[in-house]
């Protein structure tokens, strides 16, 4: 099958069912997503025409221009007045180990929006792992903020950011960067001890991350400490790994030819 075949493989009726309570236009609009994010359709470039995609859906022109405008408005496609729809390519993100960035920093400076949507936020005693983590005695009370951290609107990491109430009394305010607010407060991070792992990713992550379940994801947990050496942060966190990387700079160890 050639490349072009198998991206277009998936432009099959099946996609959509007219039982489903969801209009037919943003059904098609999650399965183009859907698509798109997991990287079928990038041998493509642009879609093929609104009579083609009606066709191969069984759907009206009407139903396919409507999702089309859906995605146009989210930012993955952009259309050209009689040239067609175009995909926007995935932003790619990398983020140098050896520094202590913050999200925020990380998408600045690879010339991304950085954005974060609330999943939850809350004040509540810590668990026996936070508090290990943080070096915190049994009782004390822990901020909680949930986070889905969004690359040019585009969903890239789930995070649980964890600070002891000591140095973030309320999570609400925190309403950008958190290592900025940190720094307003008065406790920037100065250094933070990092864990990677590879994992398959939650089932109840797949739709936070746009990615189907079962998909690769990268795990880190990160302990920030400020510069008196006391943790200011325990994150544990999941990484997209289709479009995050991380890089490592390597020096010699101490030894010489
Ligand atoms: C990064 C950090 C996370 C930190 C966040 C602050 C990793 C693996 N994690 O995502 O620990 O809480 O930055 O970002 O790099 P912010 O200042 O943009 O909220």
């Amino acid at each position: 099958m050639s490349a072009l075949e198998q991206a277009t493989a998936p432009f099959d009726k099946s996609a959509l069912s007219s039982d489903s309570p969801l209009p037919l236009y943003l059904q098609l609009a999650r399965h183009l997503r859907r698509l798109m994010q997991e990287g079928r359709l990038d041998a493509l470039g642009a879609l093929p025409s609104e009579r083609d995609l009606a066709e191969s859906f069984g759907v009206s022109r009407v139903t396919v221009r409507k999702a089309l405008h859906q995605l146009t408005g989210e930012g993955l496609l952009s259309q050209r007045q009689g040239a067609g729809t175009f995909i926007t390519p995935a932003p790619h993100v990398e983020q140098r180990l050896s520094m202590l960035t913050s999200f925020t920093d990380d998408m600045q400076s690879r010339g991304l929006t950085a954005g974060s949507r609330w999943l939850e936020y809350s004040v509540a005693v810590a668990t026996p792992e936070e508090a290990l983590a943080l070096d915190l005695s049994p009782g004390t009370t822990v901020s909680r903020l949930y986070r889905q951290r969004l690359a040019d609107e585009v969903p890239v990491a789930v995070e649980l950011a964890v600070i002891p109430t000591s140095f973030l009394p309320d999570p609400s305010i925190v309403t950008g960067s958190l290592y900025e607010k940190l720094e307003e407060l008065g406790y920037p991070p100065f250094r933070a001890l990092q864990l990677l792992r590879a994992v398959i990713l939650p089932p109840e992550l797949a739709p936070l991350l746009d990615i189907k379940a079962g998909s690769a994801a990268l795990y880190i947990e990160r302990r920030t400490l400020l510069e008196s050496g006391r943790p200011v942060e325990f994150v544990r966190s999941h990484y997209r790994g289709d479009i995050y990387d991380f890089l490592v700079e390597l020096s010699l160890a101490g030894w010489s030819r």
